[in-house]
């Protein structure tokens, strides 16, 4: 495996070819590519990579609020989706494995995992004073010859109790958003944001887009079930969940692309889907000293 490592970013190469390049800022992927170079993820051509706001694609990571919770007292002085996609995180270092198998077909790593954590001490006065309590992130992307893990470990470091919600906000790269079909959502209640938050259940057929869709979805098959992405009938992606129960399905569509001045080109809404693995209805809550942990693996068919 080959590792560089710059003081903005970390990127990670297979022996096979596969990449992942990810920022220290937000430990945010940015990139991810299978073993011919394809790019699984998107990344608006608007994004800014310079640190002076949330990256536009990839997998930013919303902690320890997911939108706002103006009534809820303790995260409502923090920013849309919190602090974690916007500090400076520490690259804590990386652990390859070797396929067990000694008929592994390729000699060398089937993967590589990439660690970065976050404490107080990486935070912003500002950040630190709208939420002032002791904490510990791990955040592990673990590159497969034909997967994406990311996952997260939350400790509470200190004598206090508090709560979070987190969720990896994926931009998954498509050709054409009117050839896509989600299941795994299937009966399932979910909030519409498009219709001011209002609570349904999803039929028993498979979700498909014409127009914003802004959705937090809790499947019914519980926080570790799979969720699949098909293009023209054809699967893209699997992301199996741990021990995250939502799962947010988000596109902008022609008007809020154009309204969001990162967000480049403008049709870029037709070849992206964010699909983003959370725990954000409630709160989970840490008493002192506990550690939770959360993520998804990202299968990506070529
Ligand atoms: O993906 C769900 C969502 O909460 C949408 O409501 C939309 O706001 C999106 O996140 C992007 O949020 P951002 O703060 O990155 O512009």
């Amino acid at each position: 495996v080959n590792i560089s490592h710059s003081n903005s970013r970390v990127s990670a190469v297979l022996p096979t070819g596969e990449s992942v390049e990810i920022l220290l800022y937000g430990a945010t992927i940015i990139s991810w590519k299978d073993a011919k170079g394809n790019e699984k993820l998107w990344l608006s051509e608007a994004a800014k990579l310079d640190g002076s706001k949330a990256v536009r694609g990839g997998v930013p990571l919303v902690f320890p609020v997911f939108g706002t919770a103006p009534d809820h007292a303790p995260t409502s002085k923090l920013p849309q989706h919190g602090f974690a996609r916007s500090s400076r995180w520490e690259f804590l270092g990386k652990s390859t494995s070797e396929s067990s198998t000694l008929s592994s077909s390729s000699a060398g790593d089937d993967s590589v995992k990439l660690d970065f954590g976050l404490s107080p001490s990486n935070l912003s006065e500002e950040s630190r004073k709208a939420w002032p309590f002791e904490f510990g992130l791990i955040y592990s992307v673990t590159l497969g010859r034909e997967s994406l893990t990311t996952s997260l470990v939350v400790r509470n470091e200190g004598e206090k109790a508090w709560e979070f919600q987190t969720l990896m906000h994926t931009y998954f790269r498509i050709k054409d958003i009117s050839q896509i079909s989600i299941t795994g959502l299937e009966s399932s209640p979910y909030t519409d944001k498009v219709l001011s938050g209002a609570s349904f259940t999803s039929p028993s057929t498979a979700l498909t887009l014409s127009s914003k869709t802004d959705r937090v979805y809790t499947p019914a098959g519980g926080p570790s079930s799979a969720v699949i992405i098909k293009e023209g009938g054809k699967k893209k992606f699997g992301i199996v969940r741990d021990n995250m129960s939502e799962v947010v399905v988000w596109n902008p569509w022609a008007e809020d692309a154009r309204g969001m001045a990162d967000f480049s080109p403008n049709e870029g809404y037709k070849e992206m889907l964010c699909v983003e693995a959370g725990a954000v209805k409630g709160w989970q809550k840490l008493e002192q000293g506990e550690t939770w942990e959360g993520g998804q693996v990202i299968m990506a068919a070529n």
